[in-house]
C-alpha cells in the first residue's frame, strides 16, 4: 500500500472503532440494553486506545478517548443562552390540572387535546449545543438566562454524544436535557465515599450536582452521572418537526437519551391515567422524579398558546408528594426487635412527607446515629419513599439549638430490664432476655402464627400483645 491509502485505511478503522463505542455507548445508557458485555466494549476501547498511541494524528476532539480533558479550572465562566431556559408552572391539586387542560381547550376551540406526556427527573437541567453535529459547548440552566460553562464536565458523560449520530448534521442544535445520578449508582457512590472517609451525598439529586460541579472534569469522569434530553433550544436547518414526540424521537436517532416512559395522551383523561402510572411505578423507576410534566404535544398548537410572563401557557409539571422534608427530632427512644436487635428511633414533630405523616424515622443502629451525628432537638431531613419505613437522611447542624442532646445507647432493655449486648462483629447491639423479653416474646410468637409460617387464622399482633400482656402465653409451646 502507498503511504496515503494506508493513512486512508488507518483513518477508516479509527472512524470505524468511534462509532462503534458511541453505538454501544447508545445502546447501553439511551436504550438501557447493551448489545455487547462489558468484557467486549472494555476490548474495543483498548483497540481504539492502542490504534491511537501508534498513530497520534488519527486522534480527533470527539474520538470516545478525549472525554476527560487535560487540566482543572479555578471557576466556570458564564454563558448566555441563545434561547432562554424557561421555568415551567407546577400543579399540585387536581382542580390545577383541571384548569391547565380547560384553559387550553378553550384558547385552541377543542373539544380534547393530545398531550406529549413524560415523568420529570429529578437532576440539573442543562443545555448541550452543537455545531456541525459536534459538541462544542455545554452549560447549567443558571438564572435561565445565563448559566456556568461546564463543558468539560459533560464530555466526561458517556450519555451524551460528542457527535451526533447524523449524516448531513444540523447547523446548530441546543439540546435541553437534564443530568442526573440513577438511584443505585447513588448508592454505590455513597459506598464508596464512605470507604475513603469521604463526605456522603443526602441524595442522588445532590450527589449529581456536586459531580457536575467539579473543577476538576477527572473527577467529575468517576461519577456514574447520565443524562435524558427533553426538549430543543435553538435549531438551525434541522428536518422539519411538527410536535413534541417527533422531536425526542429526532433526538433518539441522533443518539441522545430520551425517557422511555415518554407517551402521548389524550385530554384531562389521559393525564389523570398518566399521573397515576408514573405515581405507582415511581419507586420501581432506576432514577428520582418529583412528578410529571404535561406539553400539548403539536407545535402549531403551542405555538398558538404561547407564554404567559416567563413560563409555557402549553405545559405543566404536574407535581408528586416530596419524598422529603425537614422536621424536628423531639426524642431518640430504642425499639426491641424479634431477634432482641435494639433500634435507636427519632421521634419526630409530625411532618407531611411522601403522600402521609410521619412521626418516627428509623436510625438503624448506634454507629448510623453517631455517623449522621444526631442529636435530640436537631433539625432533619426526613425522607419516605414508598413503602420504606421513613429514615433520616441528614443533620442540618447549623440549626442545631444550644441545649441539643446527645443520643445514648441504653445499658439495659426498655421493654425487660436484661443486659443489652454488642457483639463485636455485629453493628447491632442486642437484649439478652430472650423469649422472657415480653417484646421478644410478642414478636416471635406474631411471626411464628404469621401467613408466612403457621397462618394461624386470627392470631395476630393485637391479639398476641393482649395474651402476653395479661401474662397468659409464656413460651410459643
Ligand atoms: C469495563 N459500559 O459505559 C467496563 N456493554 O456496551 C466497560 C464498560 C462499562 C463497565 C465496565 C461497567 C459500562 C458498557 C457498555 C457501554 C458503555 C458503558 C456496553
Amino acid at each position: 500500500m502507498t503511504g496515503s491509502t494506508e493513512q486512508a485505511s488507518l483513518e477508516a478503522r479509527h472512524l470505524e472503532l468511534c462509532n462503534l463505542i458511541a453505538r454501544y455507548d447508545h445502546e447501553y445508557y439511551a436504550l438501557d440494553a447493551p448489545s455487547v458485555p462489558d468484557s467486549e466494549y472494555d476490548q474495543v476501547y483498548r483497540a481504539l486506545q492502542t490504534l491511537e498511541n501508534l498513530h497520534p494524528t488519527l486522534i480527533t476532539p470527539d474520538s470516545p478517548t478525549q472525554r476527560v480533558s487535560g487540566s482543572a479550572t479555578n471557576a466556570f465562566n458564564s454563558i448566555t443562552h441563545r434561547q432562554a431556559m424557561l421555568s415551567l408552572n407546577n400543579a399540585f391539586a387536581d382542580s390545577e390540572l383541571e384548569a391547565f387542560d380547560k384553559r387550553i381547550r378553550e384558547a385552541l376551540g377543542l373539544a380534547q387535546v393530545e398531550y406529549a406526556v413524560e415523568p420529570k427527573f429529578d437532576g440539573l437541567a442543562i443545555t448541550l449545543t452543537y455545531e456541525s453535529g459536534v459538541f462544542t459547548q455545554g452549560a447549567t440552566r443558571g438564572d435561565g438566562y445565563k448559566g456556568e460553562d461546564v463543558t468539560h464536565n459533560l464530555r466526561t458523560l458517556r450519555a451524551i454524544p460528542l457527535r451526533l449520530n447524523c449524516q448531513n448534521p444540523p447547523q446548530l442544535l441546543e439540546v435541553r436535557g437534564e443530568v442526573l445520578m440513577l438511584k443505585r449508582d447513588f448508592e454505590k457512590l455513597n459506598q464508596t465515599q464512605s470507604n475513603k472517609g469521604e463526605k456522603q451525598f443526602a441524595n442522588p439529586r445532590n450527589a449529581a450536582a456536586g459531580s457536575l460541579r467539579q473543577l476538576d472534569a477527572k473527577i467529575t469522569s468517576t461519577r456514574p452521572l447520565t443524562f435524558f434530553a427533553y426538549g430543543l433550544g435553538a435549531a438551525e436547518s434541522v428536518p422539519v418537526l411538527s410536535s413534541h414526540s417527533q422531536a425526542m424521537d429526532y433526538l433518539t436517532s441522533l443518539y441522545f437519551p430520551v425517557s422511555s416512559e415518554r407517551d402521548t395522551v389524550m385530554g384531562l383523561a389521559g393525564l389523570r391515567a398518566y399521573y397515576q402510572k408514573i405515581g405507582q411505578a415511581r419507586d420501581k423507576l432506576t432514577f428520582d422524579i418529583d412528578g410529571v410534566v404535561y406539553k400539548v404535544n403539536a407545535f402549531n398548537q403551542q405555538n398558538e398558546l404561547g407564554f404567559v410572563s416567563r413560563a409555557p401557557r402549553w405545559a405543566i409539571a404536574h407535581k408528586f408528594p416530596a419524598q422529603e422534608a425537614l422536621t424536628v427530632v423531639e426524642d431518640i427512644t430504642v425499639q426491641v426487635g424479634r431477634t432482641g436487635a435494639i433500634t435507636p428511633v427519632a421521634r419526630l414533630k409530625p411532618v407531611f412527607v411522601g403522600g402521609v405523616t410521619v412521626t418516627n424515622a428509623t436510625l438503624h443502629n448506634e454507629d448510623e446515629v453517631r455517623r449522621k451525628d444526631v442529636h435530640v432537638g436537631d433539625t432533619v431531613s426526613v425522607r419516605r419513599a414508598g413503602d420504606v419505613i421513613p429514615e433520616v437522611v441528614n443533620v442540618l447542624t447549623e440549626r442545631r439549638p444550644v441545649n441539643a442532646r446527645r443520643f445514648e445507647m441504653p445499658t439495659v432493655c426498655p421493654e425487660c430490664g436484661s443486659h443489652i449486648l454488642k457483639q463485636a462483629d455485629e453493628a447491632v447491639a442486642r437484649c439478652t432476655g430472650g423469649l422472657f423479653c415480653p417484646a421478644q416474646r410478642k414478636q416471635a410468637i406474631t411471626h411464628y402464627a404469621s401467613r408466612r409460617a403457621m397462618d394461624i387464622e386470627g392470631l395476630g399482633e393485637k391479639l398476641v400483645d393482649q395474651l402476653v400482656e395479661a401474662s397468659l402465653v409464656h413460651t410459643l409451646a
